[in-house]
């Protein structure tokens, strides 16, 4: 009696082949139901910012030499991206003596001109396009006024620099400034991309 209780028959044991069947069945069940978390919590493509009409404007930025001699290019960079501003152009370049009076067109003849075409020319500046609602006015608030003596505290140039000739970055003033100045740096057009986070950030028209 008692050897048989120790020797089950062997219909009703529980062998390697039973464990194997009963753990395929459970990681089939965890798959089946990540499936369907992962299925829920990507859901499928937003609508496109051009079908949303969200109102945007896009802008120019150059991190002057001084903000990358003083490696602050990533924390101006973030403040930017945390405001939801959206980067569509990004170029590291040095400015050639060309484009500099190009771009600074409307102050040649001004006594600081050949100070500043000197220092954008010096070394490489990096040229970044970003857009976003009532981007040119928001950016240049961030940015503050052109000295950082007279820049208010928790801007760019208010909390990065206190230099009547250096300071740290340029962006365009007016829509046509931008559009003139977005075709100097970036010629070859922006990269148009819908970020998921728009309808959060962006107003409709
Ligand atoms: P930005 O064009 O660079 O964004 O600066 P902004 O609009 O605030 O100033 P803007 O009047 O357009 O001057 C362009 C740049 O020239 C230099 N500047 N120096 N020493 C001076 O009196 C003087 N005035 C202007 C600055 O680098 C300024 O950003
Ligand atoms: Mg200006």
């Amino acid at each position: 009696m008692r050897a048989k209780e120790l020797h089950p028959s062997p219909s009703t044991s529980w062998g390697l082949g039973e464990n194997r069947r009963y753990f395929r069945g459970i990681l089939a069940f965890i798959n089946r139901k990540l499936a369907k978390f992962v299925q829920n919590a990507y859901p499928p493509a937003l609508p496109s910012i051009q079908t949303l009409n969200l109102l945007v404007e896009t802008t120019l930025l150059l991190l002057k030499p001084d903000a990358l001699h003083r490696g602050l290019a990533g924390r101006i960079i973030t403040r930017f991206e945390e405001k939801g501003l959206q980067l569509v152009g990004m170029r590291l370049m040095r400015m050639s003596q060309e484009t500099a009076a190009k771009h600074y067109a409307e102050h040649v003849g001004k006594p600081f001109y050949e100070g500043l075409v000197g220092f954008m020319t010096c070394s490489p500046i990096l040229a970044m396009a970003l857009r976003g609602p009532d981007a040119i006015t928001v950016a240049r608030r961030l940015m503050g006024k052109t000295f950082g003596i007279e820049a208010d505290a928790g801007t760019i140039r208010g909390d990065f620099g206190c230099s009547k000739s250096y300071n740290l970055i340029h962006g365009s003033d007016s829509p046509e400034s931008a559009a003139r100045e977005l075709a100097i740096f970036f010629p070859e057009g922006l990269e148009d991309w819908d970020p998921i986070s728009a309808p959060w950030l962006w107003d409709r028209e």
